[in-house]
């Protein structure tokens, strides 16, 4: 996981803790929210339906005390396809490099099928783990206590310690619980140079942001299962100055599909669906880059997209990638 040489001079600010975090969990508990808001800015789509997180994003959060690179993942689920293989490998796949594995669950007592899956494919990891019971604005301060004992009995007991670092309660969205989770996190990273100098958000590249805006709103506008046979290739990202001065990014994109019958609803009724796709996608994309944007956007079909590597590596999901 390590892959990034530290870099030697200490930047400005960054003081002597460094390390690499892991957020997991069952699909749609809220972890690419919690990156977002723990870092303080927008760099993983999020949405109200599950497994929108497809692959890892890298976010580098760095202040006073150190640097923590956030790993967000796909919500843990074993899909039927090659697609499924790929986001099932992408969330577990770090969880004995990182320094430290942050497990998110939802603030219910009685603990999900998926969830006593997730705790004992834990057992078998050597990293800590911190348990994070995120939502807590969903329910009353006194619901939070049966959680708590209801997760602290799956943790199992290794050595007589405690399987879990801690266990906090958070709410991704009111940000409530969220210092103590950062206070949290850096009193068990392990003390070194930070990897990534103190400017560096997140080493997705911009067209590759973009491209997740886009599917984010297709994610959200789209009923049904429509979106989650989508993938969304940029074909064309251009700087240029206009004729005012002013600088434009030119940006074309594709949304693939994998049936004619879901092209016509994605495009909608005299391209209506497409134009609102890519009206919320350009005004984030603005504000991602800072600059205008000229957003178009075509509709191609890709049958059985999700079940093919070749395709799969192109739309950005290279199974040789992960390790
Ligand atoms: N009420 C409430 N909703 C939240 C909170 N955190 C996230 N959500 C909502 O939960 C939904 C899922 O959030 P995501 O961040 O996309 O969840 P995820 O775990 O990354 O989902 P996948 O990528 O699909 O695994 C969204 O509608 C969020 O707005 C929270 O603390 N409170
Ligand atoms: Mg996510």
């Amino acid at each position: 996981m390590q892959d990034t040489e530290r870099i030697t001079e200490v930047p400005g600010g960054a003081g002597n803790k460094a390390g690499f975090v892991t957020i997991i969990g069952r699909p749609n508990v809220g972890k690419s929210t919690l990156m977002n808001r723990l870092i303080g800015q927008k760099i993983a789509i999020t949405s109200y339906k599950p497994q929108t997180t497809r692959k890892r994003i890298r976010t580098v959060f760095t202040e006073d005390r150190g640097q923590i690179v956030f790993l967000d993942t796909p919500g843990i689920y074993r899909g039927a396809n090659r697609l499924g293989e790929y986001m099932y490998r992408a969330a577990l796949g770090t969880l004995n490099e990182v320094d430290l594995v942050l497990w998110l669950v939802t603030p219910s007592a009685s603990v999900s099928e998926e969830d006593r899956a997730i705790a004992r494919l834990l057992t078998e990891v050597k990293t800590p783990v911190l348990l994070v019971i995120n939502k807590t604005d969903t329910v009353k301060k006194e619901a939070i206590l049966p959680v708590i004992a209801a997760y602290s009995g799956l943790g199992g007991e290794e050595n007589g310690e405690e399987r879990f670092l801690d266990i906090l309660p958070v709410s991704a969205r009111t940000g409530d619980g969220v210092g103590e989770l950062l206070d949290c996190v850096f009193r068990h990273l392990p003390e070194g140079q930070p990897f990534y100098d103190e400017d560096t958000v997140t080493t997705e590249t911009e067209r590759e942001i973009a491209a997740e805006l886009i599917r984010e709103k297709a994610l959200r506008l789209l009923q049904e299962e429509v979106p989650h046979g989508i993938a969304v290739t940029i074909e064309q990202f251009k700087y240029r100055t206009r004729k005012d001065g002013r600088e434009i990014c030119d940006i074309e994109a594709s949304v693939i599909c994998e049936k004619n019958s879901h092209k016509g609803i994605i495009i909608g009724r005299g391209g209506a669906m497409l134009g609102r796709i890519g009206s919320a996608a350009r005004a984030e994309i603005e504000d991602l880059l800072q600059t205008q944007v000229n957003l178009k956007l075509f509709v191609k079909v890709r049958k059985d997209w999700k079940d093919n590597d070749l395709q799969l590596k192109s739309f950005g999901y290279d199974m040789k990638e992960l390790r």
